[in-house]
C-alpha cells in the first residue's frame, strides 16, 4: 500500500506568494497527473497564526485562512483525502508533515497499511526534507517525486544540497512518469 503526500502547494510558495518558490507552480501539473495513481493521497498546508516566532525568520506567509494559505488553485484538491495543517502553534516551525496539529499523520498512515511513501510539493529545502526525514525515521519507504518538488532557492546550490542529504538518509528517487 502506498500514499502519496503533497506538502504545502499553496498560493505563498508559488510565484506572487509571500515566500515563493521561484519556479513552485511546477510541480501542479505533475501532481495532478500523478495523484489519481495512489488509493491514499494526503495534502498539508502550512498554517500559521498572524503572530509566531516562525515570522522571526521568515516573511510573514500562509497565514491562516488566508488566499496565501488557499491551495494552488489548479491543484486537484477533489483527489485529497485527507487535509493537514502544520505550523499552527505560535512557539515552532512545524515543517515536517508529521507534526500537522489536527490530524495524526503516522496513525493514519499505519491504519491503512501504507508502507511506501510517495513525497511531491514545496519547499525542497524545508518542508519536503523535513517532512522525507520524519517518514525514513518512522520507518516508511520514502520516497521523493524528483519532477513534483521546487525550492525556496534562498542561496544557490540550496536546493541540490538538500536532495542530496534526502538521497543519504535513504529517501528514494523516482520521476513522475516511473509512477
Ligand atoms: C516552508 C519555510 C517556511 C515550506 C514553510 O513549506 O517549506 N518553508 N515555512
Ligand atoms: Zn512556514
Amino acid at each position: 500500500m502506498r500514499a502519496l503526500i503533497i506538502v504545502d502547494v499553496q498560493n505563498d510558495f508559488c510565484p506572487g506568494g509571500a515566500l515563493p518558490a521561484p519556479e513552485g507552480d511546477r510541480v501542479v501539473p505533475v501532481l495532478n497527473t500523478i495523484i489519481g495513481r495512489f488509493p491514499l493521497v494526503v495534502a498539508s498546508r502550512d498554517w500559521h497564526p498572524e503572530g509566531t516566532v516562525h515570522f522571526e525568520k521568515w516573511p510573514a506567509h500562509c497565514v491562516e485562512n488566508t488566499y496565501g494559505a488557499d491551495y494552488h488553485p489548479d491543484l486537484k484538491t477533489e483527489k485529497i483525502d485527507t487535509h493537514l495543517l502544520k505550523g499552527t502553534g505560535n512557539v515552532d516551525d512545524g515543517y515536517s508533515a508529521f507534526e500537522a496539529t489536527n490530524s495524526d499523520l503516522e496513525k493514519l498512515l499505519r491504519e491503512k497499511g501504507v508502507k511506501e511513501v510517495y513525497i511531491g510539493g514545496l519547499t525542497t529545502e524545508y518542508c519536503v526534507k523535513s517532512t522525507a526525514a520524519d517518514s525514513l525515521k518512522k520507518g516508511f519507504r520514502t520516497f521523493l517525486v524528483t519532477d513534483a518538488i521546487e525550492g525556496v532557492r534562498q542561496n544557490p546550490g540550496d536546493t541540490e544540497k538538500a536532495i542530496d542529504e534526502m538521497a543519504g538518509m535513504g529517501v528514494g528517487m523516482v520521476s513522475s512518469d516511473q509512477i
